[in-house]
């Protein structure tokens, strides 16, 4: 089955490529291979909603199934920020390390058992169908954690260097692809979604 990605982020796509490396039926592009595809507008209010709207657009553009992730870092002391916006908290194209900062920044004199955060990750299949005009299906998963004081870590992508998911005493960054992707938001919802797309 041909599938594509509907995303630029490449921590995503390795994400992807590394929990589905075992499903050798599904081949997998992404949005660096349709570099002439628009940017899409981010817009909706969750999300399941954003993640939604990725797929529909990038379908039509491929006419191929498709799969889009929407995901963020939700922090309790900062009342579920930064959330939908957790790749432009620090503005548009901020990196990792600006996000970061922003965060710790904000977190100042929250003591530790104030720093219980989540990572959310919805991803929505789009199936182009000439019969149904189009197939869609959303599910979401959520790896709860907690906010460290200061970044810890060199692997993975955006937040992980500030990320300690529940049951741990290291930072996904720290804990290297391999665990994280046993237990991260997007491999829950990568095993949900896999299910229907195998079905
Ligand atoms: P696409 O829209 O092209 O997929 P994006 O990076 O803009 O790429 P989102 O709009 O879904 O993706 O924003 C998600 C942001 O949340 C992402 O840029 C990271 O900063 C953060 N994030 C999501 N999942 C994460 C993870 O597993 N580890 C660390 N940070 C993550």
């Amino acid at each position: 089955m041909k599938l594509v990605l509907a995303t630029q982020n490449s921590g995503k796509i390795s994400e992807f490529r590394q929990i589905l490396a075992d499903k050798s039926c599904i081949s997998m592009r992404s949005l660096l291979d349709y570099p002439t595809i628009p940017d899409i507008n981010e817009n909706r209010s969750t999300f399941a909603g954003n993640s939604i709207k990725k797929a529909i657009e990038v379908s039509k553009h491929t006419d191929t199934a498709t799969l889009a992730d929407d995901s963020g870092l939700e922090v309790d002391a900062l009342n579920g920020n930064p959330g939908i916006l957790s790749a432009r908290y620090a503005g548009k194209n901020a990196t990792s390390d600006q996000l970061i900062s922003k965060v710790l920044k904000e977190l100042e004199g929250t003591p530790d058992t104030k720093r219980t955060a989540r990572f959310r990750c919805a991803i929505a299949l789009v199936i182009p169908s000439c019969t149904d005009g189009m197939v869609i299906e959303v599910v979401e998963g959520i790896c709860e954690g907690k906010i460290t004081f200061q970044k810890q870590g060199e692997d993975g992508f955006g937040y992980d260097p500030i990320f300690v998911p529940l049951g741990y005493n290291q930072t996904f960054a720290e804990l290297g692809t391999e665990i994280k992707n046993k237990i991260s938001h997007r491999a829950k919802a990568l095993k949900l979604i896999t299910k229907i797309i195998l079905a």
